[in-house]
């Protein structure tokens, strides 16, 4: 995806003269555009695998490689720690996923422990707009593995039935 979007971008500044115009290929967004997560909501226990969507206002979704005025698609920051140069098409990780074909929701899986979440808007170039829209960071929970409760709960029981007692 980012690749395509790179040679894209080449093409672009290559037919437009980029030294002249570097902002052309940024899209802006509307002053009241607001993307934010729909579910889950900040300080929630999930379940490994979850359901993540994705809510966005006075803005639309359109694919990627779909250059329409007001439009983008959503990216879901996982665990990212820093934010992306948000001049750039923003690279594919498996912190930085994609949903370039307009998808609004999502299943992801994540291990045990606490998860970062936040969503990014990008235009057909996958290059956030101007101003970035860009949601709230979220902090959700996976707990341990059932498996390791009843471990735990069997070890934390009396001894009553302990022989040598
Ligand atoms: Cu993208």
């Amino acid at each position: 995806m980012p690749r395509t979007a790179l040679y894209l971008l080449f093409g672009a500044m290559a037919a437009t003269g980029f030294a002249q115009k570097p902002a052309s290929l940024r899209s802006a967004a509307p002053e009241q555009a607001e993307v934010y997560l729909i579910e889950p909501r900040d300080g929630q226990c999930v379940a490994s695998t979850f359901t993540v969507k994705f809510g966005l206002r006075g803005m639309g979704v359109a694919p990627a490689g779909v250059d329409r005025e007001a439009t983008g698609h959503h990216h879901l920051l996982i665990n990212l720690p820093e934010l992306p140069d948000m001049s750039l098409p923003l690279p594919a990780t498996d912190s930085i996923r994609h949903y370039g074909a307009g998808q609004t929701e999502t299943e992801i899986t994540l291990p045990p422990g606490e998860h970062t979440l936040q969503l990014l808007l990008a235009n057909y170039l996958h290059i956030p707009h101007i101003p970035p829209v860009i949601s709230k960071k979220i902090t959700v929970t996976v707990p341990a593995a059932p498996h390791n409760h009843d471990h735990n709960h069997r070890h934390s029981g009396d001894n009553s039935h302990d022989p040598q007692r």
